[in-house]
C-alpha cells in the first residue's frame, strides 16, 4: 500500500526529521487505511525549528497588526471553501462522524474571522500620569517563539485557538500536533501558508511527547508554551517550563457533570445528555461524563436514556448514517474497558455497553459501545476521573443543594450544565457551580469560540482560550511619555 510522506515545517521548507524515523497515521475505523507516514522528531528538529521562528519573529513582529489579521481572514475564508476535504481528512485520522469534523472545521473558521477582528482593536489602556505634563499608557507586546503542543480530539479547532491570536498579536509559533492527528493541522498551517504568511512565522514539528514536547518546552528561546491535553501530562508541562521561567496555559481534563431537576423539560434533557455524553464518542474535555437525576425523573430518565444509548449507530465516521465514531486508539479503548470494570467493582450496574466491539467490520478499527452506568455514588473512582470515551455514569440526588454539591465533589471544573425550568435555581447554579463553563438547559459541550474557555481546580492553571487568549499571547509594556522638559520624580515630587 502506498502512502504520503509527510515532513515538517521549518522556515517555509518540508524538511525530514534528523532521525529519518517516521510514525504511521492510522484510520482509527480501519488500521489498514494508512493516511500517512509522519516525522518522529526529536529535539535536533525541535532546534531548527525554533531557530528559524526566532529568526522571522525579528520581522513579523513589525508588521501592522491589521495586516497580520488581513493573512487570518484570507486563512479563514480558504478554509470555508476547503471544509469538505479537510472534514473528511479529519474523520479519516481521528474518527468522530463527519457532521463533528464539519464543525471542527467551521470552529477553526469561525476563530479566523473572531481574531482577525482583533487586529483592528489589540486595545490597551490609556490612563492619567499622578505629574503633570506626562502621558500613560499601557500597549500589548508580542512573547517572542511560541510552543503549542495541540490534542487529537479537535485536531483543527484546537490548533486554531492557539494559532490564530498567537499569530494576530505578533508571536511566530513551534506547533507540536498530536501523533494520532497531524494531517488536520497540516491542512490548517498549509492553508495559512496559502493565505499569505510569511516562512518561519509557522513551524510544524512532529513527533512523541516525550521526543519533541519535551525539547520545545525545555528551549530556552520559546518564551510561551500553550498546551491541551491530560491533567497528568499538563502537571509535567507546567513543572519543566518553570526551570526556563515560561509562560504556560494549561487546557486539560473534566469530569462534566449535566444536573436534571424535576421541573426539567425531560425531552430536551435527553436530547442533550445523549449529544454531551456520546457526541465525539465521549473524547472531549467538555463530555457528559456524569448525569445528576433529581429522584422525582430519575427513573423515567433512566429507562429513556438507555434505549437511546443502546440504539445508537456505532461505525466508521465517513457513513453519514454512523452517530459514534471510533475511539482514537488501542489505549483509549483499554482504559475505557478498564473503567468500567473499576465502576462494576465499586458497585456500580451496568445499564447498557460496558465492551469494545470487534467483530466484522469493527474487527479492523477502535470501537466501543456507548456505555451507561448507574448506581453510582460520588466517592466511586467512575465519577470523579476522567474516562475519556463513551461511558457515561447515573448518579441520583434529592435536592437541589445536594446536586450542586455533588458536581462541585470532584477535582475538576470544566464544563457543567443544569436543565430546570426554574429562574431562581438557574441563577444560583451560575453562582454555585465551580467550572469554567455553565449552561443552563444545553448540554456541558458546545462552546463557541468568543467566549472564554477553560476551567478551574485541576482542569487549568487560570488562563483562558477564546476570549483571553490574547491576554496570554500578549504581554503587557507600560509607557511614559515626559512633556514637561524637566526631572519630574513620581512619589516625590508630587508629594504633599
Ligand atoms: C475539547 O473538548 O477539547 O465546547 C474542546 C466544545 C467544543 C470544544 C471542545 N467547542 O465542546
Amino acid at each position: 500500500m502506498t502512502y504520503p510522506a509527510h515532513h515538517n515545517l521549518i522556515g517555509g521548507q518540508w524538511l525530514p526529521p534528523c532521525s529519518g524515523k517516521t510514525i504511521l497515521n492510522l484510520n482509527p475505523a480501519n488500521h489498514a487505511d494508512v493516511i500517512g507516514a509522519f516525522p518522529s522528531s526529536h529535539a535536533e528538529d525541535v532546534d531548527l525549528a525554533v531557530a528559524a521562528a526566532h529568526h522571522a519573529f525579528a520581522s513579523w513582529r513589525l508588521v501592522p497588526a491589521p495586516r497580520r489579521a488581513e493573512i487570518l481572514l484570507r486563512a479563514g475564508v480558504l478554509l470555508q471553501q476547503r471544509k469538505e476535504q479537510f472534514a473528511r481528512d479529519m474523520t479519516r485520522e481521528m474518527g468522530k462522524v463527519l457532521a463533528e469534523t464539519r464543525g471542527d472545521v467551521q470552529e477553526a473558521i469561525d476563530e479566523a474571522f473572531y481574531v482577525a477582528g482583533e487586529g483592528r482593536r489589540l486595545f490597551g489602556v490609556t490612563t492619567p500620569s499622578e505629574l503633570p505634563n506626562k502621558f500613560a499608557m499601557s500597549i500589548r507586546m508580542p512573547l517572542g517563539v511560541v510552543g503549542l503542543i495541540t490534542p487529537w480530539n479537535f485536531p483543527m479547532a484546537i490548533p486554531s485557538w492557539k494559532l490564530f491570536p498567537a499569530l494576530l498579536a505578533g508571536n511566530t509559533c513551534v506547533i507540536k500536533p498530536a501523533i494520532d492527528t497531524p494531517l488536520s493541522t497540516y491542512n490548517l498551517v498549509q492553508t495559512l501558508v496559502d493565505a499569505g504568511l510569511p516562512p518561519g512565522v509557522v513551524n510544524i514539528v512532529c513527533g512523541a511527547g516525550p521526543a519533541a514536547g519535551e525539547a520545545l518546552i525545555e528551549h530556552p528561546l520559546v518564551r510561551a508554551i500553550s498546551f491541551t491535553g491530560s491533567s497528568a501530562v499538563g502537571s509535567l508541562v507546567g513543572q519543566r517550563a518553570a526551570a526556563t521561567f515560561k509562560a504556560v496555559s494549561l487546557e486539560m481534563g473534566g469530569k462534566n457533570a449535566q444536573i436534571v431537576m424535576n421541573d426539567a423539560n425531560l425531552d430536551l434533557a435527553l436530547d442533550g445528555a445523549l449529544w454531551g455524553a456520546f457526541g465525539t464518542t465521549g473524547q472531549r474535555c467538555t463530555a457528559t461524563s456524569r448525569i445528576l437525576l433529581q429522584k422525582g425523573i430519575a427513573a423515567e430518565f433512566t429507562f429513556r436514556f438507555v434505549k437511546r444509548a443502546a440504539k445508537l449507530k456505532v461505525g466508521d465516521g465517513l457513513d453519514e448514517s454512523v452517530e459514534v465514531g471510533p475511539q482514537i486508539n488501542a489505549a483509549q479503548i483499554e482504559t475505557s474497558t478498564r473503567y468500567v470494570g473499576i465502576a462494576l467493582a465499586e458497585g456500580a450496574e451496568l445499564l447498557t455497553g460496558g465492551h469494545a466491539l470487534t467483530n466484522g467490520s469493527y474487527a479492523h478499527g477502535t470501537f466501543f459501545e456507548p456505555t451507561v452506568l448507574r448506581g453510582v455514588k460520588p466517592e466511586m473512582r467512575i465519577a470523579r476521573e476522567e474516562v475519556f470515551g463513551p461511558v457515561v455514569a447515573l448518579l441520583e440526588f434529592d435536592s437541589f443543594e445536594e446536586a450542586i454539591e455533588i458536581a462541585n465533589s470532584i477535582d475538576y471544573g470544566l464544563s457543567t450544565s443544569i436543565y430546570t425550568k426554574d429562574v431562581n435555581r438557574a441563577f444560583a447554579a451560575i453562582r454555585d457551580l465551580e467550572a469554567g463553563i455553565t449552561y443552563i438547559n444545553a448540554p456541558t459541550i458546545g462552546a463557541e469560540v468568543h467566549l472564554p474557555f477553560g476551567g478551574v481546580k485541576r482542569t487549568g492553571n487560570g488562563h483562558r482560550e477564546g476570549l483571553g487568549a490574547l491576554e496570554f499571547f500578549t504581554t503587557w509594556k507600560a509607557v511614559y511619555v515626559d512633556y514637561s522638559d524637566k526631572l519630574q520624580r513620581a512619589q516625590i515630587d508630587n508629594a504633599e
